[in-house]
């Protein structure tokens, strides 16, 4: 039974680690400030049509609330859908609160990020999240090509 001793050893050792939430990325991230990664673009099949943006956000060491989000050459508002009597219904979001190491994620059938103006071409994008702090986050987004499992929710 040496297993345990050393696995209880080690959590003893990690503790202190433990007690903020597991780094999802990045070494050499600065914890007091937000941080996003995991970032890309759905391209919409169609042009003129707004594309969707997701990413994972983690906050930093202050609570601190999501007011925007910006990039060369588009427009970007921040886009909430949730099911509502079987209707998949989008609303526009002025801010998201994100408590201090919480995780919120922009995924697919959720939260997005709706990006006007991006024109097929562009291979990434450099969305720059704004806090209300004045925290300003930039990620790369990996622009992909829309596939045909969905339909674009505009
Ligand atoms: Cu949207």
């Amino acid at each position: 039974m040496r297993r345990p001793l050393f696995l209880s050893a080690l959590l003893a050792a990690a503790a202190p680690l433990l007690a903020a939430p597991p780094p999802p990325v990045s070494p050499g991230w600065d914890r007091t400030k937000p941080h996003a990664s995991a970032a890309w673009v759905r391209l919409n099949p169609v042009p003129g049509r707004p594309s969707a943006g997701y990413l994972t956000l983690t906050g930093g060491g202050q609570p601190d609330r999501l007011t925007g989000a910006t990039a060369p050459g588009v427009r970007i508002e921040l886009h909430s859908m949730s099911m509502a009597g079987g209707v998949m219904k989008m609303e526009k979001l002025d801010a998201l609160p994100l408590p201090a190491g919480a995780t919120a994620a922009f995924a697919p059938g959720g939260k997005h990020l709706m990006i006007f103006g991006l024109t097929a071409g562009a291979k990434s994008l450099p969305i720059t999240l704004v806090f209300a702090s004045g925290a300003k986050v930039t990620v790369p987004a990996e622009v992909r090509a829309a596939g045909g499992d969905q339909a674009s929710h505009h």
